[in-house]
């Protein structure tokens, strides 16, 4: 299992103020060259490489990949739309069960990007819900190239009992994970804040769970540029034709 070691990415980060996409106990900001690679990497092509319902048709674990977890309908496939500003990527739709399958998109050759079924979505049929929670659970706890698992958030509902069963499974296998909180235009700022640290409180002493939750908005594209960044130090730059930009400046 290839989990990164978040405490001490973070730690680099330390002495810098928040940015507007991010808050943190530890506050940070991403420098130039993270945002620009991660703006770079999301200008990239992206394409749907292929929709997976069983286990034995999972593509080979040959690049890093990142998954986009969290119940039903709290906006991971719009997350995935507005990372690769693409508005029709990922299915989507108000209706809570919209994303059936592990859904693989190919970012360059670099990375893959997975929109999976939603979770702990009652209106779903009951059979059915368990299919995906048992094939969700054994993708998640056993693929070698899971670099980090976000769990995304409604900023309006805050963590639920069906999230706190899927990062206790993930700090059992020690997988990492970010929260995401999603539809942050939903809230006022002051509202945001409170949900932001009872999060922080309730992630504090999980093993597996990295310390900074990131605070988007597909809609409003809040958070974007930031979570981009963050991602693109996952990808296998060794894969990627990626040309830093020159310094051209004489001071
Ligand atoms: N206001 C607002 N609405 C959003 C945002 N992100 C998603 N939505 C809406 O929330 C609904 C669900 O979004 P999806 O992206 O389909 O959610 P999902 O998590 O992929 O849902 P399932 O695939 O069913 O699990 C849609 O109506 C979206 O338009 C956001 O940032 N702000
Ligand atoms: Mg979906």
């Amino acid at each position: 299992m290839q989990a990164t070691k978040p405490q001490q990415r973070t730690a680099a980060r330390r002495s810098n103020p928040p940015g507007p996409g991010c808050i943190d106990l530890e506050p940070h900001t991403y420098n130039a060259d993270e945002l620009e690679r991660g703006r770079w990497l999301f200008a990239q092509e992206c394409t749907f490489f292929k929709g997976v319902v069983a286990l034995k048709a999972l593509p080979p674990a040959d690049r890093p990949e990142i998954a986009f977890a969290g119940r039903s309908n709290v906006g991971k496939s719009s997350l995935v739309n507005a990372l690769t500003g693409r508005n029709t990527l990922a299915r989507t739709s108000n209706t809570p069960g919209r994303t059936r399958e592990l859904n693989f998109f190919e970012l360059t050759q670099g990375l893959y990007l997975v929109d999976l079924p939603g979770y702990g979505y009652a209106r779903v049929e009951r059979t059915l819900a368990e299919n995906w929670v048992r094939l969700l659970k054994s993708y998640l706890a056993g693929r070698p190239t899971l670099q980090r698992i976000l769990i995304l958030v409604d900023s309006r509902h805050g963590l639920k009992d069906s999230d706190i069963e899927m990062m206790e499974m993930l700090d059992v296998a020690a997988v990492t994970y970010q929260i995401v909180l999603t539809k942050a235009d939903k809230l006022k700022a002051g509202q945001l804040a409170k949900v932001l640290e009872s999060t922080q409180k309730k992630i504090a002493r999980r093993p597996a769970a990295h310390p900074q939750i990131m605070v988007t908005s597909s809609e409003k594209k809040t958070g974007i540029e930031e979570l981009r960044a963050e991602l693109a130090a996952l990808a296998d730059w060794t894969l990627i034709p990626y040309k830093a930009k020159q310094d051209n400046s004489t001071d």
